[in-house]
């Protein structure tokens, strides 16, 4: 990179960080888009005009709302809820709703900004979008967790819909509150349309939308192992989280003849030297998604499992392959990077939402490992949420075959696109350029025809 770029760039974030204070998570995300956007816009005179990155790093709009509920001791409880609406520049704003006591504008900001490229990589009619509220969902009652839901929708439902804003799962919303979002929504509004996705399959869901996001990181990865002449049969791979999506990738890994070695909860991780069977996952599954259990109780009383708790999966000290974080932002840094790299691993693919510290990333840069970014390997799930909702919008349901077909084929062509903006000198793949550029010409190209304010 020249040094105009490089001065271009530390302005820009300047400003930003001077208009965003306190938002860390924010600007991480901006940066990283940045720093390859600048450079490219330098060689390409339409993107010059206008002020483009100033208007695409500003959210259209910000919702913010308070949340009260009762909990079961009868006492009032006050949360705060978002909405970030960040582009509607390729479509209605999608994106994910995320439950978790550390969530602020700061998190909800950037997860909003990296959901408008990785819509875009998608080739669906999306725009981006993302919010949540600080709620802890770990511990509450299901009648709980349902009044706190329908407090939520009951404000949330006036600034969404069908063609609007869309919202979806995340961490901490999985099946049991989708539903409970869709069900106040249907009630205040009276209508049965599609304007959550997630939804279960009697009652408007897709097939395949539970599986996506890990179906289509290995769907994902397997292009990457491909165009590398390599193979996932006895590859060993080390898996972050035991969520929606860390349990679906390894189901797909395990299919594939990988050998995953871990899993892991905010408590401590789970290593399985001989690696995780189908058998072991189904338990996984039930602990997890029926007792609401921790990676500890998985682990307990078998053989098979060793439980570190109060400790990091990626501090593990045993050769494998492959690494997929799939738990949450900012897991590996530096220091971790470095030992992910001692244990052998030639390639490390995001489930998770920017899992990966800036220095952690240039570090793999430096030292040959491969690194597929969070915005091009996890969009197979909006990418079947957009599936849910051409379902919807047709009003008919299809099938297992057709959706898994449509997701393949949409990883593919994501993979193809990292490999065109992407393509390095020597025939490498730096696939973190390839996927900022190729979303960011979509959603530029789309907010300049339709003329700025
Ligand atoms: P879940 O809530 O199903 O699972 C989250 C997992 O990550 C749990 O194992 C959780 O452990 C762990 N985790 C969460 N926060 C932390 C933390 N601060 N420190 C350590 N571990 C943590 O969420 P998902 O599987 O849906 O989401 C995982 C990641 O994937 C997120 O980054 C999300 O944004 C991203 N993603 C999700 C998609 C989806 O379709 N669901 C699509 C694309 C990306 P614990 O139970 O202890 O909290
Ligand atoms: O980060 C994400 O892409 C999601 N949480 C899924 C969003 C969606 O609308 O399905």
């Amino acid at each position: 990179m020249n040094n105009s770029h490089q001065q271009r760039i530390d302005e820009f974030m300047d400003e930003m960080a001077e208009r965003n204070p306190n938002q860390p998570e924010f600007l991480q995300a901006v940066k990283e888009v940045v720093s390859h956007i600048i450079p490219f816009i330098g060689e390409h005179k339409k993107y010059q005009k206008i002020n483009l990155l100033h208007y695409i790093a500003e959210p259209e709009r910000v919702i913010q709302f308070r949340v009260p509920w009762f909990d079961d001791s009868g006492t009032l409880q006050v949360n705060r809820g978002y909405r970030v609406q960040f582009s509607s520049a390729m479509g209605p704003y999608k994106g994910g709703l995320r439950f978790h006591p550390s969530v602020n504008l700061s998190i909800l900001k950037f997860l909003g900004f990296e959901q408008v490229f990785k819509n875009a990589l998608t080739k669906l009619p999306l725009g981006g979008g993302k919010g949540g509220a600080d709620f802890n969902p770990k511990g509450k009652s299901d009648a709980e967790v349902m009044r706190f839901c329908q407090s939520f929708m009951t404000e949330l439902y006036r600034h969404i819909g069908p063609d609007t804003d869309i919202p979806a799962g995340d961490i901490g919303v999985g099946a049991r509150e989708i539903g409970y979002l869709f069900g106040q929504y249907k009630r205040i509004s009276n209508e049965f349309t599609g304007t959550i996705t997630g939804k279960g399959i009697s009652w408007g869901g897709t097939l395949i939308r539970p599986e996506a996001t890990g179906f289509g990181l290995v769907y994902f990865l397997k292009e990457i192992l491909a165009a590398n002449d390599k193979e996932f049969k006895g590859l060993r791979v080390a898996v972050s989280g035991s969520g929606n999506v860390a349990q679906f990738a390894i189901q797909k890994l395990i299919e594939e003849g990988a050998v995953v070695i871990s899993a892991s909860d905010s408590s401590g991780y789970a290593y399985c030297k001989d690696g995780i069977s189908q058998e072991m996952l189904d338990s996984l599954m039930k602990v997890k998604n029926e007792d609401r259990g921790r990676i500890s109780d998985w682990a307990d009383g078998t053989s098979e499992i060793e439980y570190f708790d109060d400790a990091n999966v990626w501090d593990l000290s045993e050769e494998y392959d492959i690494a997929l974080p799939c738990a949450t932002q900012n897991e590996i840094d530096e220091s971790l990077a470095e030992k992910i790299k001692s244990a052998g691993v030639i390639a490390v693919a995001e489930g998770a939402n920017m899992p990966c510290t800036a220095d952690a990333i240039k570090y793999f840069a430096q030292n040959n490992v491969m690194y597929a970014p969070g915005k091009a390997t996890n969009a197979g799930g909006v990418a079947v949420s957009g599936l849910e909702m051409t379902q919807n919008a047709t009003r008919v349901y299809w099938s297992e075959k057709k959706v898994d077909k449509k997701l393949r084929q949409i990883m593919h062509a994501i993979h193809q696109q990292c490999q065109n903006y992407g393509k390095q000198q020597n025939d490498s793949v730096d696939y973190e350029k390839g996927a900022n550029l190729a979303a960011f010409t979509k959603v530029a190209d789309s907010v300049l025809a339709q003329g700025l304010v």
